[in-house]
């Protein structure tokens, strides 16, 4: 096991890793930005070491700064959380050239199911289900109208290095197609240093749901059931949820099964998510595949009893995954509520500053994960997320009535946060029922 591990990352994931270490026996070592200094998970790490200025370019996203710091502080492991430098296969490549162990997927693995034109060449020969569309990426015009015309309108363009909404255009009809596809593959080319373009049919209400995947070195890989991730603005979720709502089980086991074969076919090792769309029919389409621990990883530990964020560290240093596909057994209902500093009257706009008034929720069921407490200054340099409330029930209803129940008790002030967004989403009757798609809240937002 590795005796110390440099965290590159900040906010409440840096604090969910720390916690996981200390645990595990490992030292830790938390970097952070002048913006940061005075963060308190700081306090929980053996070391900490400033590796530069708020703009994240500067520091959290400056590769040579985080190695130096782990090569000073003689760390033998770095762990990316999410966002920032997690996802690219490039730094996971630096620091196997620089002997340090990169807590997620070989830099090989990631390129397999991090590009969106490869990942489903693999999902295709694993048997998971993929939207109709181009083979592989677009080489000219005249091959996207044919395409098109095969699987019917409306059909979307994606850039296979895109994700999280990234450079996707919707074309209804031939014209716009024909208008589209070079523009897409040049702002591809110029976003992402890769023109790939590929297009798929379009669907147009559905739901997202994505399965929990884990892979060791040994060529084993499980899946821990999936998330509906549905309740979400501008491509952010805002509630996430397991198991998902009114799904058949016996469709989503088989969807499941196959997520797990995809990871495996990839050799991949690390925590991954595999992203669907499933329509009114229940049909499943895979989206993508997120090569990371991801932000609401809670919800699938607070139904199966297993702590991602721990495997993800001992599958990095050699471990076996010490569960069968059999033993991953569902508990109830988990239901996360994502608080951000933000007033949601006002177009969201971000509430950072003091945190003068600080009381969070307890109680059976009531798991926070957030870094900050009163006395705690939000920095106007990241993501507005100061927490995550999760909760579990012993159903969905039960945990829907917890959630008002802990929201209720739960105060930030005077900044605003999305806490009474939450308490009125809870008591909604359509997301009581369960199965709201991806552009419910929006529309709900404006009317
Ligand atoms: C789609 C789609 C409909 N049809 N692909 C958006 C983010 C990226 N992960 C993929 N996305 C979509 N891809 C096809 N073929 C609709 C979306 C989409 C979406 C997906 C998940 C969650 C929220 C979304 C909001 C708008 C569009």
């Amino acid at each position: 096991m590795f005796k110390r591990v440099l965290i590159a990352n900040r906010g409440e994931i840096a604090q969910r890793i720390i916690r996981a270490c200390r645990e595990l026996d490992i030292e830790t070592v938390c970097v952070y930005s002048t913006a940061d200094k005075d963060a308190p998970y700081l306090r929980d790490a053996d070391e900490a070491i400033c590796i530069g200025p708020g703009p994240s370019k500067d520091s959290y996203l400056n590769i040579s700064r985080i190695i130096s710091a782990a090569e000073v502080t003689n760390a033998d492991a770095i762990h990316p959380g999410y966002g920032f430098l997690s996802e690219r296969a490039e730094f996971s490549e630096i620091c196997r050239d620089c002997k340090i162990e990169f807590i997620g997927p070989s830099p090989e693995a990631m390129g397999k199911l991090g590009d969106k034109v490869e990942a489903k060449r693999y999902a295709k020969a694993a048997g998971v289900p993929v939207f109709p569309g181009s083979e592989g990426a677009i080489e000219e015009i005249e091959e996207a109208v044919e395409v098109a015309n095969e699987i019917g309108y409306p059909v979307i363009i994606k850039a296979a290095a895109g994700g999280g909404g990234r450079g996707m255009r919707i074309c209804r009809n031939e014209a716009t197609l024909r208008a589209n596809v070079g523009k897409a593959q040049q702002e591809a080319l110029a976003a992402f240093g890769n023109g790939a373009v590929f297009i798929e049919k379009f669907l147009e209400h559905a739901r997202h749901v994505e399965v929990q995947t884990i892979g060791d070195k040994h060529g084993n890989a499980i899946h821990l059931w999936e998330r509906d991730c549905s309740m979400q603005r501008r491509h952010q979720k805002v509630i996430e949820e397991a198991p998902g709502p009114n799904i058949e089980r016996k469709k989503i086991e088989k969807i499941c099964e196959s997520a797990a074969k995809l990871v495996k076919s990839a050799q991949y090792s690390g925590a991954a998510t595999v992203e669907f769309l499933m329509d009114d029919k229940q049909n499943f389409y895979m989206l993508e595949v997120n090569t990371r621990v991801q932000v609401e990883h809670p919800v699938t530990e607070m139904i199966t009893g297993v702590d991602i964020v721990k495997m993800s560290i001992m599958v990095a240093a050699g471990e076996k995954i010490p569960y069968k596909q059999k033993e991953i057994k569902v508990h109830g209902h988990a239901i996360e509520c994502r608080i951000c500093a933000e007033d949601h009257t006002k177009d969201f706009r971000p509430s950072a500053g003091l945190i003068e008034n600080y009381r969070a929720p307890g109680g059976l069921g009531v798991r926070m994960d957030s870094h900050v407490c009163a006395g705690y200054r939000v920095p106007p340099n990241y993501d507005s997320m100061i927490g995550k409330l999760i909760v579990w029930g012993e159903d969905r209803e039960a945990a829907i009535k917890r959630a008002s129940r802990a929201l209720h008790e739960f105060e930030v002030g005077p900044i605003k946060t999305t806490i009474p967004l939450h308490a009125e989403l809870m008591n909604n009757t359509d997301f009581k029922k369960g199965g709201v798609d991806i552009h419910y809240l929006e529309r709900w937002l404006k009317g």
